[in-house]
């Protein structure tokens, strides 16, 4: 084929001398490879940070220690919340957010093609520093993802290297942000007005300010502690006039509206999957929008309700007990919005279709043991519990993994031009559902029990749950292999995709225009 007659993508390099091979990934500063590396990154990052989850759930299997010991099993628990946040649910949306948006919002490419490809690739080097750390003498973080001090006062040099790997990671997570909303906000095809945007693209240009909002604060927040362990500094220092609740505050100001960084994109993932399979419209366009926009500024005004047992006022708790249940008016817009699309919409069950339909269920669970943990005085009870551990799974697992899994199965044969084998896909689906729910429902019970979190042993009282909870993990952890396949299987062929991938869908992401609808990374175009 004569390469300038390849006219399916104008963007792709078809040039003579285009690099190849790990060059051309080293190098690239196409949207859709750049998307592609973060996918297989988190992908890659799942699997390390999920292992970690499987021994967890070995070692608590039955009561008596096991298999790892009490230092090892706080560093695995730490390096799970790290690697999951940081280095699976994160890099995964801004996977989706750099194959989608420019598509739904008919730009070329990203604004800033090149900071796109610096973005993904410091992110392989703060992985490679945060899982490193697990080697070096002493060991790795083991005072839980918070780095709570004084805890975090201690401790060896993998403190200081984990530290550097979240600098590195919130560099990287900036200049995605930076990127996107450039691109959202400067490169929208004519006629695509704001409101007539994609909802996918309205929760990442509102997730993207969030991250621009915050990142900066964990990073004040993590030098501090840097400058408190190397350089004489007493900021949360109690013996040099520091304050180690400061630090609290500091990090949650972060930490809640990341809770919304890693959840916000997922109801933007949904927003797209139900339409589509429902064949209707999104109900309540405009409220979706101005529910996201809500959630994201109430995020800001709740933090204090991750501190309710550091001694604060009454007032204070009151305040923040008041705003964080406030937030359930926004996110239950979006539940009936979401139920309300479906309502007697012709619907079909694919693959993707499950995992949004579980994700709504699912992620309700999530968000209503949040309310109970919001009440500040039934939170005081639970603080430290497997109740909060229950409820975070909920959210994230069966909330923003799930999604990012409907995202998967939606997009696949948009980004590979083959439609998934939705045989396999059932089966990855109804052996995760199921297993999820036996894994993480047990722990309400643990934690309303009085079991606490982050011990590698327990009393005798809370070994029946244990035991189920560690088989339904067992279960869910092997039944991912199943989505491996899948999507190797998707790459490699299968039925041609259509124009339209999903028949009689009139989902709005299809009908965007798009220069090339089906680019096959896996098979660049033939150059002579
Ligand atoms: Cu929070």
């Amino acid at each position: 084929m004569d390469a300038h007659a390849t006219t399916a993508d104008p963007l792709a390099s078809t040039h003579h001398g285009a690099p190849r091979g790990l060059a051309r990934w080293l190098t690239t500063t196409n949207h859709k490879d750049i998307g592609t590396l973060y996918l297989w990154f988190a992908a890659v990052m799942f699997l390390v940070g999920g292992l970690m989850a499987m021994l967890i759930r070995v070692e608590l299997f039955e009561p008596g220690l096991q298999v790892v010991q009490p230092g090892l099993f706080n560093q695995l628990t730490t390096m799970h919340g790290l690697i999951m946040i940081f280095g699976v649910i994160m890099p995964a949306f801004t996977g989706f957010a750099n194959w989608q948006v420019p598509l739904m919002i008919g730009a070329p490419d990203m604004a800033f093609p090149r900071m796109n490809n610096w973005s993904f690739w410091l992110l392989p080097v703060a992985g490679a520093l945060l899982i490193g750390s697990l080697f070096l003498p002493g060991g790795a973080v083991a005072g839980g993802w918070t780095m709570y001090p004084p805890l975090y006062l201690q401790g060896g040099i993998s403190y200081d290297l984990t530290i550097f790997a979240i600098h590195i990671m919130g560099a990287s997570s900036i200049m995605g942000a930076i990127n996107i909303a450039t691109t959202i906000l400067n490169m929208r095809a004519p006629g695509m007005t704001l409101m007539k945007m994609p909802l996918f693209v309205w929760t990442w240009l509102i997730t993207a300010y969030l991250l621009i909002a915050v990142m900066p604060v964990l990073a004040g927040a993590v030098t501090m502690l840097l400058t408190d362990r190397n350089f004489g500094t007493h900021f949360f220092d109690a013996a040099g006039g520091g304050d180690p609740v400061m630090f609290q505050h500091i990090f949650w100001f972060f930490g809640h509206p990341e809770v919304y960084i890693l959840i916000l994109p997922a109801f933007g993932i949904i927003s797209s999957v139900i339409p589509t399979f429902a064949r209707k419209p999104l109900f309540g366009y405009a409220s979706m929008v101005y529910a996201t926009a809500s959630i994201a500024i109430l995020s800001f005004i709740v933090w204090g309700h991750h501190m309710f047992t550091v001694g604060m006022p009454a007032a204070a708790q009151l305040f923040f007990m008041y705003a964080t249940l406030l937030i359930a008016v926004p996110t239950g817009v979006k539940v009936f919005n979401w139920v309300a699309t479906m309502w007697r919409g012709s619907m079909t069950f694919e693959t993707a279709m499950l995992f949004a339909v579980a994700f709504v269920c699912l992620f309700t669970i999530g968000g209503f043991s949040g309310l109970v943990l919001a009440m500040a005085p039934v939170d005081i009870q639970l603080q430290d519990t497997y109740y909060v551990v229950a409820h975070f799974h909920y959210v994230l697992v069966t909330g923003a993994l799930f999604s990012i899994y409907a995202g998967i199965y939606y997009w696949l044969p948009k980004w590979t031009g083959h439609m998934v084998d939705e045989t396999l896909g059932r089966w990855h689906f109804w052996l995760s559902a199921i297993s999820v729910n036996v894994l993480f429902f047990p722990m309400h019970f643990l934690g309303l029990a009085g079991m606490p979190r982050r011990i590698p042993d327990y009393a005798l009282q809370f070994a029946d749950f244990n035991r189920i909870a560690s088989l339904g993990g067992f279960v869910f952890g092997a039944s991912q292999i199943l989505l491996l396949w899948v999507i190797l299987k998707c790459i490699r062929g299968g039925r041609r995709a259509e124009a339209k991938a999903w028949e009689g869908a009139e989902g709005l992401e299809w009908t965007v225009p798009s220069p090339a609808p089906y680019h096959t990374f896996a098979q660049p175009p033939e150059v002579k």
